[in-house]
């Protein structure tokens, strides 16, 4: 190579490093945040980062004979003639170094015949030697102690280390286990520790790609694509959370979902083809006196799975049917499906075909594939137009009285084969292909559902979404799909929300008591107690599976489920706290302990635990026949809450766990809001809150609003801090009254005593009753 050709240019953030006539472009987002792009003359629109993130960053870039060397407070990043990149962090130490060496291949040895052998025995070989055919990749070494993290939805455990994995949207209904390298969602954000030292690669590009965290070799780890331009983030910062912020940063948080969001839901599949079976449902949650915001209505409540209509055979008066369950406390959230039914006789199919709304086989002839309404036509949710169309008969779910909208096979799953990638469809002004806009498909559906909600409503969208790309937080909460009634999934469910809380998603959940397969009492009673913090909260099973409503298997079950649901209840005014928090800083609601103790060795591979903000441990039982189990508590001193024992952490301790016990732990020196346990949370201001004290002494800042609209936007919020100190002296400060809905009185649980503040007029302020 002639390093005579090899030099760089700098303007505005921008250094562009050439050598041998070709080129990389490195922008300088803010200190933390470097973007690495070659151009391979494909799209650069992103759906993942929306508008322009720059900001004006201190930076610095030199050449010296083997390297051009761009630096910032947080990252260093020098470019060799090769265009390889090395990143290191502010102290210099290695975070992202290129392999120098030769992929080795494991199946180099294996002839053609040899694999058809192994086939024809039902083995799956990989189709194609991955060492040996790739569009582009990055090579970069692997440290004998580096572990992964992130990636989104992913099977497995929660370190993605040894592993490889696909970015390519599927819907999977084989059980999900960890050899399946995709599910329904790409989410290429992988966050890496490596000597201690945190960093994240976010590979924005929609194609299908690939990662390779040391399966192939333990020398190195890789990420190909199959086509799209070289496109990535390089996240810098001091500790795991900053990096996962610089993501949030990147991609969007959360935003504040209503406060019922956050209550308990119960769906099944079969429930809505008939308004009485949906009746008796309300009904036993009412007898048996157990909380309920939602029930989600599955594809049977429409005519002939038609999008937008609502079968009056079946239901004479939706929106009377609605506005009945409405008045008892119960909101219904509809599901909606891609697929078009392709009938002449149907508004919508009629309306999408006139404006070419679908996507097109390369003849130009709409393209058909059959999904749930028999052969369907696919919208083009790529193009701005047809998401606004789709969002505007959203109206016709929400005239109805729907407080949300559930979108599901939004991969797009297809029956019959799947949708070939030259199917043409629109990247926002640009014709495009499947190839490129599969894995945005779901993405661009939850977008414009979201929209439609927002527009038709002013209220906070509640849309949950199946399939997703980076950046879908910003519009819908997820669920991680078909799961099954499997002990390994109950366990499976920690360390895929909290990899999915990492990757942008803070509110996802999975389906409670498991979709497909026959849940048991055992199984259902673990479950609610495991996802107690899911902040997704849904109980969801398929047709034909046994039933798992709390009441189905008599009152042992039914007593515990009441018990951990009204638990839940009391903490959702710390977790509404925890979704602003998340609004804030970008971090997640259910997150494992690695991310808050990231030099904790002991935390890296934990699976089995998680922690819900800064100051919950959650350590359920996901075995069956387990009574007992080892829980690790990191630094610091804890409380468990069900009996107020303290206990040092760096250790592991042995809790008992019954069938009807949760083991969870408060750090100590935690105040933390106690919510009441009612059946259904009101639309109207609480007119009380308690704080409840962990420890001697804390600090809490506690937020409140009307938790429907967006009027905090514009300041109708209140913020509460309440302290305590050591010596017991208790005060509570109300440091912005926006909203008019304030507390008339607060309790502040100490250890010893109780004490009662009441809001007074006049001052504006917080007075302790004598
Ligand atoms: O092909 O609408 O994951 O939650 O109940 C099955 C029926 C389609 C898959 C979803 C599941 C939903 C089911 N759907």
């Amino acid at each position: 190579m002639t390093t005579s050709s090899f030099e760089f240019t700098d303007k505005n953030q921008q250094v562009e490093v050439t050598s041998a006539n070709k080129s990389l472009t490195f922008s300088i987002v803010k200190p933390e945040i470097i973007q690495v792009f070659q151009d391979y003359g494909k799209s650069t629109h992103s759906y993942a980062v929306e508008g322009d993130k720059t900001v004006d960053t201190k930076y610095a870039v030199s050449k010296d004979a083997d390297h051009v060397i761009i630096k910032t407070d947080a990252l260093t990043v020098k470019v060799d003639a090769d265009l390889h990149v090395d990143v290191y962090d502010q102290d210099n130490h290695p975070l992202v170094i290129h392999y120098d060496g030769q992929r080795e291949s494991i199946n180099q040895n294996i002839d053609s015949a040899h694999k058809k052998i192994v086939r024809s025995e039902g083995h799956e070989v990989a189709a194609v030697d991955e060492a040996s055919k790739t569009y582009y990749e990055v090579l970069n070494q692997l440290d004998d102690d580096e572990q992964f993290y992130g990636l989104g939805d992913k099977t497995g455990f929660l370190n993605k280390r040894g592993y490889e994995y696909d970015n390519w949207n599927v819907d999977e209904p084989r059980p999900h286990i960890e050899t399946f390298t995709h599910l329904y969602k790409s989410i290429p954000i992988l966050f890496g520790i490596k000597q201690g030292h945190p960093y994240g690669l976010f590979f924005d590009n929609t194609y299908r790609s690939h990662f390779d965290l040391g399966k192939e070799s333990a020398k190195y780890y890789v990420y190909s694509a199959d086509d799209g331009n070289l496109n990535y983030y390089i996240l810098g910062g001091r500790t795991l959370k900053d990096v996962v912020a610089d993501y949030t940063y990147l991609t969007g948080v959360v935003p504040l979902p209503q406060r019922w969001m956050l209550g308990y839901q119960q769906s099944r599949w079969g429930y809505s083809m008939d308004p009485k079976r949906v009746e008796e449902i309300v009904d036993k949650f009412e007898q048996y006196h157990l909380p309920l915001e939602a029930i989600h209505f599955d594809i049977d409540y429409m005519k002939g799975y038609r999008v937008f209509t609502w079968d009056t055979d079946k239901f004479a008066d939706p929106k009377g049917f609605l506005t009945s369950l409405r008045k008892r406390g119960v909101r219904v959230i509809p599901i909606l499906d891609p697929g078009v039914k392709q009938d002449d006789d149907y508004d919508i199919y009629q309306e999408g075909l006139k404006k070419g709304y679908f996507a097109k086989n390369k003849d130009g002839s709409v393209y058909i594939n059959r999904v749930w309404p028999g052969k369907s036509a696919f919208p083009d949710f790529g193009n701005p137009d047809v998401r606004k169309w789709w969002g505007k008969h959203c109206k016709f779910l929400l005239d109805k009285g729907a407080a949300g909208i559930w979108t599901d096979m939004n991969e797009p799953a297809t029956f019959d084969g799947d949708m070939p990638d030259d199917v043409v469809m629109t990247d926002e002004d640009q014709p495009s292909t499947a190839k490129m806009m599969h894995n945005v498909y779901g993405h661009n559906m939850a977008k414009a559902t979201y929209n439609g909600i927002k527009d038709a409503t002013g209220k906070r969208p509640y849309v949950i979404t199946r399939a997703a790309y980076a950046g879908t937080q910003k519009y819908s909460t997820a669920w991680t799909g078909d799961n099954q009634s499997l002990w390994h999934h109950l366990q499976m469910s920690i360390p895929q929300l909290c990899n999915l809380g990492l990757s942008g998603f803070s509110y996802a959940g999975t389906d409670i008591g498991g979709f497909s397969a026959d849940t048991t009492p055992e199984l259902l009673t673990r479950w609610i107690e495991a996802a107690l913090f899911s902040p997704l909260f849904r109980n969801h099973s398929a047709l034909q599976v046994r039933n798992q409503e709390p009441w189905v298997f008599g009152k042992q079950v039914l007593d515990i489920y009441r018990k951990f649901l009204n638990l839940r209840y009391r903490f959702i005014p710390y977790l509404y706290d925890c979704f602003k928090n998340e609004t804030e800083t970008g971090l997640p609601v259910m997150r494992p302990l690695v991310l808050n103790y990231p030099d904790d060795e002991t935390v890296r591979n934990m699976n089995d635990e998680y922690m819900v903000g800064d100051n919950i441990l959650v350590a359920p039982i996901v075995q069956q026949g387990q009574t007992a189990r080892a829980v690790y508590l990191p630094e610091g001193e804890w409380i468990a809450l069900d009996s107020g024992v303290q206990y040092s952490g760096r250790t592991n301790i042995l809790a008992n766990v019954p069938i009807d016990k949760l083991p969870v732990f408060i750090k100590k020196d935690t105040l933390m809001p106690w919510g009441q346990a009612v059946e259904h949370i009101s639309d109207k201001p609480d007119t009380k809150m308690t704080f409840r004290l962990f420890g001697n002494a804390a600090t809490y800042t506690h937020y409140q609003d009307d938790g429907i609209d967006f009027n905090y936007q514009k300041g109708e919020y209140n913020q509460y801090v309440v302290s305590v100190t050591a010596d017991g002296n208790c005060q509570i400060k109300l440091d912005h009254h926006g909203y008019a809905g304030q507390y008339q009185t607060i309790d502040v649980q100490l250890n010893d005593r109780v004490v009662e503040f009441k809001f007074d007029d006049k001052s504006d302020s917080y007075v302790a009753a004598k």
